[in-house]
């Protein structure tokens, strides 16, 4: 398996590292510290060495109740660093943002992949992705970022998710996008309580067998916290067992702020998985 990102054929038989790169002034576990270009390179460059496949650059804070940026700050919050990344870094750059204009500068500065936690639902994004040619990760999520966590609600939370991805994957399949282009995430944490979220991780082989490549994004979340009783900081051995089990049933490509722990623990289990049987 494979994942069609522009010129870039990313290769799925061993399971990818997404690392996390926030340049936004509000971020929700790392502050500000990489809001300068030249802090968010020094960061980009620490994830690559540690293994990082994918770096998933971030100018507009997707955390429940954060408010919207515009397309303007997004951009010069973004570009510099992906310009950087790119021209450093054999590496993987994906943007993550729901804003087409944004997605179209972003792919001129270098990114191959467009993470949005909208699934291209804005009016433009899967006709400009299909012209682009860059992968694309469509992600499940109930409501929008501030507001979706007061009450989510489902009557089946793991066939309301599967439904979601395979209909906005037609969408984009009819807008031009290749079938290889396309990554699913069942969106962890956006519109889903503590009991959903643990629903949808068992369920992770009901989320595989749609037949893309699947992303799973666990790192820090707040409900690692609830069932642990840890803040944000003491998250890592949570969401490390939850990457293993992740890889384990299915996903593809973990999203993490901890490349090095991640790799580590995603590549045993994928060496364990290519083990012969007998
Ligand atoms: C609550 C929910 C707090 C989400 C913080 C977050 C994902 C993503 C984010 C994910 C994909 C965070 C975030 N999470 N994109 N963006 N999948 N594709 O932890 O799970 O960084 S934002």
């Amino acid at each position: 398996m494979h994942w069609r990102c522009n010129h870039r054929v990313i290769d799925l038989t061993r399971p990818l590292v997404m690392g996390i790169l926030n340049v936004t002034s509000d971020s929700f576990s790392d502050g500000d510290r990489y809001s300068r270009p030249d802090a968010a390179l020094d960061r980009a460059a620490v994830m690559v060495a540690e293994g990082a496949d994918i770096i998933d650059v971030g100018g507009e804070s997707t955390r429940p109740g954060a408010d919207a940026v515009d397309v303007g700050v997004e951009s010069a919050r973004v570009l510099p660093v992906i310009d950087g990344i790119a021209r450093r870094f054999d590496v993987a750059i994906s943007i993550d943002t729901s804003k087409p204009a944004v997605m179209a500068a972003a792919a001129h500065a270098g990114a191959c992949i467009v993470n949005d936690v909208y699934a291209l639902r804005a009016p433009g994004a899967r006709e400009w992705a299909a012209r682009a040619k860059v992968g694309v990760c469509l992600m499940h999520m109930q409501g929008e970022p501030r507001t979706m966590q007061q009450h989510p609600m489902y009557e089946d939370v793991v066939t309301e998710v599967c439904e979601f991805l395979m209909r906005e994957r037609s969408a984009c399949l009819s807008a031009g996008i290749e079938p290889d282009a396309i990554a699913l995430d069942p969106g962890v944490g956006f519109g889903k309580g503590l009991d959903h979220n643990m629903t949808l991780l068992k369920a992770l082989p009901r989320l595989a067998a749609l037949g893309s490549p699947l992303l799973v994004g666990v790192s820090r979340k707040s409900f690692i916290g609830r069932i642990l009783g840890r803040p944000t900081d003491q998250r890592l051995y949570g969401g490390l067992g939850l990457a293993a089990f992740a890889v384990s049933w299915g996903a593809r490509i973990i999203r993490t702020h901890d490349v090095a722990p991640t790799r580590d623990a995603i590549d045993m289990v994928s060496a364990v998985m290519r083990a012969s049987s007998n």
